[in-house]
């Protein structure tokens, strides 16, 4: 049985930056959040078709963040000392950061985001510009045959159907092959009341005792777990066919701290529904407050994130200024929904800014060293996460 606990009201897709001339037209849905007493996964109650977010102007290019770069490149190696995987499938491969690590003779791609697709296969990887399905996983076995590895980041979770997913990563997947995925971790987000991560293109918010219960009952089973900074906390789950492998103390150890944090229960829904609208009264007063002693906010990283906050908060150009961001095609656009403008950082004198909100508080000691000439003249940060609060 779903059973819903938070209403985050009227939301835009989270990366639709938009033109001023389009606010009209922009599309709205009803962001709510349940949880399934069965499997104990948490997901978005009504989901957007992939078709509208995942096209050939997704705008979130894994490539402007430099931190990810360098993830990216770990993890690959890291992956290559451990596995020596020959055949190696990504699936939502982005502009390539990982998959780059990987001879070109061997591996493919899979990514439904055209203007993405396209870089990869510019690159010399055969590209499948597809969303992943059974269907997508039987043509991939036809024509290159089966996988060492299947690696996903910040992916799997995007996905609707994830019985179909598993089935299809089980179905392409050598005997001896691994599937290792990474996305939120639904622990983290619960303690850092980091309720952000909730957005369109997030329908399912992963526990590794929700993905132990799904992967299971698709012939697939967790055999390690890595608890990652990245994003603000991720999980990178490595899971086989079923009986392949001895199941590591990792995953003992994930599914007992879930288990002791409440996971299982739904009270501890309701409890973080609460947390979550404490924050947004105390976000919006904070920015009411510094408004009227006539100071300046803007904020650093038009973020997916920050679109759910200011949407929920109702945080418009009256309260923040303007939004920096890396990402050329953001700048010149308006935030979904809330349409504050977003440039680029050099557009902007920072000095003239009293407060930074951080729209991407995961890269928040990034932005601190890059911005030290802010702090040095008495600017100062604002974030919601773990709490609402000012620092410098
Ligand atoms: O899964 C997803 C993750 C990986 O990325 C997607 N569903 C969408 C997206 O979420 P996000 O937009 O919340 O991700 P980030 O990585 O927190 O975005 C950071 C943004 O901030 C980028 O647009 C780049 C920008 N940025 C910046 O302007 N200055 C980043 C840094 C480090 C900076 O110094």
């Amino acid at each position: 049985m779903f059973k819903e606990f938070l209403d985050l009201g009227r939301h835009p897709i989270a990366n639709a930056f938009i033109d001023e001339g389009d606010f009209k037209d922009e599309f709205l849905f009803d962001l709510k959040v349940c949880w399934d007493e069965e499997t104990k996964l948490v997901s978005i109650k009504e989901f957007v078709e992939p078709e509208r977010i995942f096209n050939e102007d997704y705008p979130y290019n894994t490539s402007n963040s430099f931190p990810m770069i360098e993830h990216f490149r770990n993890t690959a190696e890291m992956l290559k000392m451990k596995f020596k995987p020959r055949k190696v499938l990504e699936i939502g491969s982005n502009s390539g950061p990982f998959i780059e690590n990987f001879n070109k003779e061997d591996s493919l791609c899979v990514e439904p985001c055209g203007n993405f697709a396209e870089v990869t296969e510019n690159m010399g990887y055969k590209t499948h510009v597809d969303f992943w399905t059974t269907d997508l996983a039987e043509k991939i076995v036809k024509e290159d045959g089966y996988m060492d590895l299947i690696y996903a980041a910040n992916c799997i979770c995007h996905i609707h159907d994830l019985d179909d997913t598993f089935k299809a990563v089980k179905n392409i997947l050598k005997p001896n092959g691994v599937f290792v995925f990474e996305d939120p971790s639904l622990l983290r987000i619960l303690e850092r009341g980091s309720y952000d991560q909730i957005y369109d293109e997030h329908p399912h918010i992963f526990s590794v005792t929700a993905l132990d219960n799904l992967l299971r009952r698709n012939g697939l089973q967790i055999f390690k777990v890595d608890n990652l900074s990245v994003h603000g906390g991720s999980n990178r789950i490595y899971a086989c066919h079923f009986d392949g492998i001895t199941i590591g103390d990792s995953v003992k150890f994930n599914l007992n701290e879930e288990s002791v944090f409440g996971i299982n229960n739904f009270q501890t829904y309701e409890i973080f529904a609460e947390r979550v609208a404490n924050s947004k009264k105390k976000l919006v007063k904070l920015l009411k407050d510094l408004k009227s002693d006539g100071k300046k906010i803007m904020s650093i990283g038009a973020t997916a994130k920050s679109t759910t906050v200011f949407n929920y908060c109702g945080i418009d150009n009256s309260l923040i200024d303007v939004i920096t961001d890396t990402t050329i095609d953001k700048q010149g656009k308006c935030s979904p929904g809330m349409h504050i403008p977003i440039v680029a950082r050099e557009d902007i004198n920072i000095l003239d800014y009293d407060y930074v909100y951080l729209g991407a508080w995961n890269f928040k000691d990034v932005i601190a060293t890059k911005e030290k000439e802010f702090v040095e003249n008495g600017g100062k940060f604002i974030t919601h996460v773990p709490d609402v609060m000012v620092f410098s």
